[in-house]
């Protein structure tokens, strides 16, 4: 974990180097990951925290400052991963075998083919993670999901918490019991540790949205100057059905931003791109894909490709901006569950306002619609509004929120419903727009945006060597 101030440095993103930074503009919570196969998942991910410049101060108070990462966690490597996925039959990677609190987590040591001196309770690194708080004081808890599929329920026992930040940017308070979190997200809450001091409470992560049967993770709400390894005398909260999509969809519609630091969005778009998200089969291989195009990554940057006109480096078709809204039937499994793959990227002109509408739909499993969490690269956009069922291009912007809505830069899309948002191609570059789920990327699900690429400078010479520009030097 690090910390910044506003100004004090620069983030860039190239999106074909492992790393990437976010941009970072707010003061707030950020987190940094690998995105090159899926290095994420295998732990090479961090928190930010950018700080007020001196002399300024958040809307809020609070006594303490603290950030945890969740994640979830597979005994099979990213690379046994990767191969199932890309393999005929496909091989999912199923459900992770424990759900990980700030890194610690729980597992069965009990399982067949377990090796019990690798697992078992005595070894010191299951002892789970501990967060020490002092009686009546407030902190301010920072979390951040960077879960490889899992969606997560966040509590703590007999302590509500007061959502104040997200993605960067400070929310309008409210308060919950249960913190909904999908991966690629991060919110500040307020807890204050006013209960009865004389015991530790569970803090707990549950898979909501999958039908899983993932342990839920479980860390230990310490009240000094109780042991921390002490457990609270009661039974973790089993958290919410996973399939009780109500108050997750409640929670997305209560983030709004906060009075006196509200960002007007433009009231009107130059664009409409309508992402219907499908599961599909593609000569064999389970897919995900938009508009019926599932996104494969080419050899060559793109950075790289439309700098030096290499046409040939990447489809040069975008993918379409719509679907056959009138017949597509988003409640059942596809008639024809074939999809084709593209490189293709969608052209923005510079500085316009482009809308997108993420349309979610039945997977290939009957009465099944899964949630993705969609992370934009180089921008934040606003979330104008979410619904249920078909997104109706006539009635449903007329229900957009242009007074308040929350700037983010990852946005669930709930099951069987749509999520509309706003932003401005402001930013010279190319930009992947994806779900932040990382076998889902993996299989197709995300697109890339381009803006003003002639905006931007001579591309150093450190980020050749890939596809096309193997042994390439620039003349
Ligand atoms: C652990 O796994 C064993 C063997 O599968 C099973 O019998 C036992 O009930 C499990 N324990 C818990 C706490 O789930
Ligand atoms: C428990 O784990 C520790 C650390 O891995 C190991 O040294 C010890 O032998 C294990 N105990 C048993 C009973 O397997
Ligand atoms: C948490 O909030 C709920 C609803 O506002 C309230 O009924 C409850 O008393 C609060 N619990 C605590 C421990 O403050
Ligand atoms: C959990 O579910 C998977 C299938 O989803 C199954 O293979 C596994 O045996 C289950 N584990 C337990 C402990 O029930
Ligand atoms: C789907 O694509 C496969 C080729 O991968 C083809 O053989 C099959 O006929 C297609 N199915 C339909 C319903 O179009
Ligand atoms: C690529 O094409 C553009 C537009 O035709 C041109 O302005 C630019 O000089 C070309 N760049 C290179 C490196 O050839
Ligand atoms: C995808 O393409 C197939 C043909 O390959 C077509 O039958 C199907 O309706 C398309 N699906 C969507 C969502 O456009
Ligand atoms: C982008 O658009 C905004 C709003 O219309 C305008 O204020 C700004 O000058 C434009 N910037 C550029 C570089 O064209
Ligand atoms: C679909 O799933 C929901 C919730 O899991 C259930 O209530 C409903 O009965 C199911 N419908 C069908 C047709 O299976
Ligand atoms: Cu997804």
């Amino acid at each position: 974990m690090s910390v910044l101030r506003r100004n004090q440095m620069n983030f860039s993103c190239w999106f074909s180097s492992s790393l990437c930074f976010f941009l970072v503009l707010q003061p707030g919570t950020y987190l940094y990951h690998a995105h090159y196969g899926m290095q994420r998942e295998a732990g090479l991910y961090g928190s930010i925290r950018v700080s007020l410049p001196e002399g300024e101060s958040e809307p809020f108070s609070y006594d303490y400052d603290r950030s945890i990462i969740l994640t979830d966690w597979y005994h099979a490597s990213t690379y046994e991963q990767v191969a199932g996925l890309s393999s005929i039959p496909f091989v999912w990677v199923g459900e992770p075998q424990s759900i990980l609190i700030q890194g610690k987590g729980r597992f069965n040591c009990s399982t067949p083919g377990i090796q019990a001196s690798l697992c078992n309770a005595t070894n010191p690194e299951c002892t789970p993670y501990a967060l020490t708080v002092i009686p009546r004081k407030t902190y301010r808890l920072r979390i951040g999901s960077l879960t490889a599929l899992s969606a997560l329920n966040f509590e703590i026992e007999g302590h509500n918490m007061t959502v104040v930040e997200a993605d960067g940017h400070y929310v309008e308070p409210f308060v919950v019991k249960n913190l909904f979190i999908y991966s690629g997200e991060t919110y500040s809450v307020l807890i204050t540790a006013d209960q009865d001091p004389s015991r530790n409470y569970w803090a707990s992560a549950k898979i909501v949205s999958r039908n899983s049967n993932t342990t839920n993770g479980l860390a230990i709400f310490n009240y000094y100057p109780n042991h921390p390894r002490r457990n609270p005398p009661t039974v973790p909260a089993p958290g919410p059905h996973w399939n009780d999509n109500e108050p997750r969809l409640t929670q997305s519609i209560a983030i709004k931003s906060r009075q006196g630091y509200i960002h007007p969005p433009p009231q009107t778009s130059d664009r409409v791109i309508v992402m219907l998200n499908t599961q599909n089969n593609i000569n064999g291989v389970r897919r995900w894909s938009i508009n019926n195009a599932s996104y494969n990554l080419p050899h060559t940057p793109y950075l790289i490709a439309l700098k030096y006109n290499f046409t040939d480096a990447f489809d040069p078709s975008p993918p379409p901006d719509g679907y056959d809204f009138a017949n597509y039937d988003i409640y059942s499994v596809a008639k024809n569950v074939n999809a084709t793959t593209s490189t293709g990227i969608y052209r923005n002109k510079f500085n316009t306002t482009v809308d997108i509408i993420l349309q979610n739909a039945n997977t290939m499993n009957p009465n099944n619609s899964e949630t993705h969490p969609w992370h934009l690269h180089g921008h934040d956009f606003w979330v104008l509004g979410y619904g249920k069922g078909k997104f109706d291009k006539t009635k449903d912007p007329k229900n957009f929120n242009l007074v308040n809505p929350i700037m983010k830069n990852t946005v669930p899309v709930h099951p069987y419903g749509w999520t509309a948002l706003r932003f401005r191609a402001d930013n010279p570059g190319v930009w992947a727009f994806h779900c932040h789920i990382e076998s889902h990327f993996f299989m197709g699900m995300g697109v890339i945006f381009e803006e003003g690429i002639e905006k931007v400078g001579p591309l150093p010479k450190s980020i050749m060597g890939c596809g096309d520009t193997k042994g390439f030097h620039r003349p």
